[in-house]
C-alpha cells in the first residue's frame, strides 16, 4: 500500500466513526478498523478528523476582470487549496466574446494543467450565447464540462445575458443533464442606482452595497427560479446572499430542480466593513449584508434549503483595488478564500452550533461532486474512491492574517479572526500535496477532472 491513514475519526454526511484509510495507486482500497499490513508511509490521525478533500466549486483564477487579472494564478490558487484542505476546486473559464466553448476550454486549461497542485476542472462562465453554441454543448460535455454560468448582470463589463437566454440554457439542460448556474442581481436597477451615487458625489465603498441591496438579488434570483420552473432545466444560484433569496430558494425547491450556494463571507461578515479603511477589500458582488442575512445565511444551511459552500475565490491586490481609489464602480469585485473556506465553517459554524461537522462535509464535499458530476469518485470517503483525503485538526490554532496565508492578494477578509481548526494534510488521488502544513506537493501534478452528467440531490 502507497498510504495508511491510522486512528482518526472519520466525518462523511451521515456518519463519524473511528477507523483507518488504506490507500494505493491514487485510490481508497481499505477502510477498516486496525487496518492490518503495512505502507510506504504511515500517518497518524489520532485526535484529528479524516474527511473526503474539500470541493471549492467557485474560484476566478487567472482570470481577466474589470480591467485587470486576478491576482492567484493555478499555482497560488490551487497552493492556498491544498493548505485550506481543498482537494478539487472548479474554475470559471471565462469566454472570450470572440471564442466558442471549446476554444476557451483550451485557454483554460493552458493556464492550469502546467501549473496546479490540486485537481481542477472548469464550468464555462458564458458571455456570449448563440444557437450555434448551443450546439456546441454535447462536445463541451465531451470534454468533462458539465455545467455553464450565465451573469444576469455585468452588462457593463460585457458579461450579460438576458433571460432569454437563461431560458434557452435551461431548456437545453434538462435535455443534456448538464448545470445552469446563474449571478443573480437585476442589472438595469442596480446600474441605474450606482450612476445616480456617483452623480450625488457618492462614491466610496459603502455605496457599493447601497447600490446592490437585498432585492436586487431576490428579484433576479426569483426571476432564475421561475425560468428553470418553466422549463424543468437545472439551475444552481451561486453566491446567495440574503434572506430575501433564500425565501425564494425554498419556494421553488417544491417545483424544480434548484440549488443554491452562499460563502463563507456571507456567513460571517457585514456591510460595517465597507466603512473601514479596507472597505474596498470587501468590493464583490453581491455585497456583503447584514447581521440578520448572516443568520438567515446559517439558517439556509442548517435547514439544507441550500446545497453547497463555495468561496468565489477572486483575489486582487490593494494595488488592483486602488483602480477605484475615488470611486467605488472602478473597484475590481472580489476577496479570496479557498484557503479559509473549512477554517471558517468550522470555526463559526460547527464550533458554534450552526451546522454539523457532517453537515460541514455535505456542504463542501459530498453536494458538489453530486452536483457537478463527480460523485463517487470524489466527495466521499469509500472504498473504490479517489484517495482525495484531509486530515483536519480540531485543536490546530491560526490567525487568519496575511503572513500565515498564501494568496496573492495579501489580505484575507477575515484578516483579525482566529481559526480554531485546520488542516494538517492534504491529499490529492493519494499524492501528499499539504504534509504537516508543509507544502510538498508539486506544480502541475494535479489534474483535470472530467465531470459528467449533474446528479440530481
Ligand atoms: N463577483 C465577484 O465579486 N467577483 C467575480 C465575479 C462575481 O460575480
Ligand atoms: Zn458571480
Ligand atoms: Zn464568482
Amino acid at each position: 500500500m502507497d498510504l495508511i491513514i491510522k486512528g482518526g475519526k472519520i466525518i462523511t454526511p451521515t456518519d463519524t466513526y473511528k477507523a483507518d484509510i488504506g490507500v494505493d495507486d491514487g485510490k481508497i482500497i481499505a477502510i477498516s478498523r486496525d487496518l492490518p499490513g503495512s505502507a510506504k508511509d504511515v500517518v497518524d490521525a489520532s485526535g484529528k478528523y479524516v474527511m473526503p478533500g474539500a470541493i471549492d466549486s467557485h474560484t476566478h483564477m487567472d482570470m481577466p476582470f474589470m480591467g485587470t487579472v486576478t491576482a492567484d494564478d493555478f499555482e497560488s490558487g490551487t497552493a492556498c487549496a491544498a493548505y485550506g484542505g481543498v482537494t478539487t476546486l472548479l474554475d470559471f473559464a471565462m469566454q472570450p466574446k470572440d471564442k466558442d466553448f471549446l476554444e476557451t476550454i483550451k485557454i483554460w486549461h493552458g493556464k492550469a494543467d502546467p501549473k496546479a497542485y490540486t485537481n481542477f476542472g472548469f464550468h464555462v462562465a458564458v458571455t456570449n450565447l448563440t444557437e450555434d453554441l448551443v450546439k456546441q454543448i454535447p462536445d463541451v460535455m465531451k470534454a468533462g464540462v458539465s455545467s455553464f454560468k450565465l451573469f444576469m448582470t455585468y452588462s457593463k463589463g460585457g458579461l450579460f445575458s438576458d433571460d432569454a437566454r437563461i431560458y434557452r440554457m435551461l431548456e437545453e439542460s434538462k435535455k443534456h443533464g448538464f448545470l445552469v448556474q446563474v449571478h443573480a442581481e437585476n442589472d438595469t436597477v442596480l446600474e441605474m442606482l450606482k450612476e445616480r451615487y456617483v452623480k450625488n458625489g457618492n462614491t466610496s465603498a459603502e455605496f457599493h452595497a447601497k447600490s446592490r441591496p437585498n432585492f436586487v438579488e431576490a428579484e433576479a434570483t426569483h426571476r432564475a427560479l421561475a425560468l428553470a420552473t418553466a422549463t424543468g432545466g437545472n439551475l444552481y444560484v451561486v453566491h446567495m446572499t440574503c434572506m430575501e433569496s433564500i425565501v425564494e430558494l425554498a419556494n421553488a425547491k417544491d417545483f424544480g430542480n434548484v440549488y443554491g450556494e452562499t460563502c463563507p463571507h456571507y456567513l460571517t461578515l457585514t456591510d460595517e466593513k465597507y466603512l473601514s479603511p479596507q472597505g474596498k477589500r470587501f468590493i464583490m458582488s453581491p455585497p456583503l449584508r447584514s447581521k440578520d442575512d448572516n443568520a438567515a445565511m446559517w439558517t439556509g444551511l442548517g435547514d439544507e434549503i441550500l446545497s453547497t459552500v463555495a468561496t468565489d475565490h477572486c483575489a486582487f491586490n490593494d494595488a488592483q483595488k486602488d483602480m477605484g481609489k475615488d470611486n467605488f464602480t472602478k473597484v475590481p469585485n472580489g476577496a479570496p478564500g479557498t484557503e479559509t473556506m473549512l477554517p471558517v465553517l468550522f470555526s463559526e459554524g460547527v464550533r458554534k452550533n450552526k451546522i454539523t461537522l457532517n453537515q460541514m462535509v455535505k456542504f463542501t464535499s459530498y453536494n458538489p461532486s453530486k452536483i457537478f458530476g463527480m460523485y463517487p469518485a470524489k466527495g466521499t470517503l469509500s472504498v473504490g474512491s479517489d484517495a482525495d483525503i484531509v486530515i483536519f485538526d480540531p485543536q490546530l490554532e491560526m490567525e487568519l492574517t496575511a503572513k500565515n496565508l498564501h494568496t496573492k492578494s495579501k489580505y484575507s477578509p477575515f484578516e483579525g479572526m482566529t481559526a480554531k481548526g485546520m488542516p494538517t494534510h492534504t491529499f490529492v488521488q493519494g499524492m501528499p500535496v499539504l504534509y504537516d502544513r508543509e507544502l510538498v506537493g508539486k506544480k502541475g501534478a494535479g489534474k483535470f477532472v472530467a465531470r459528467g452528467k449533474h446528479v440530481p440531490l
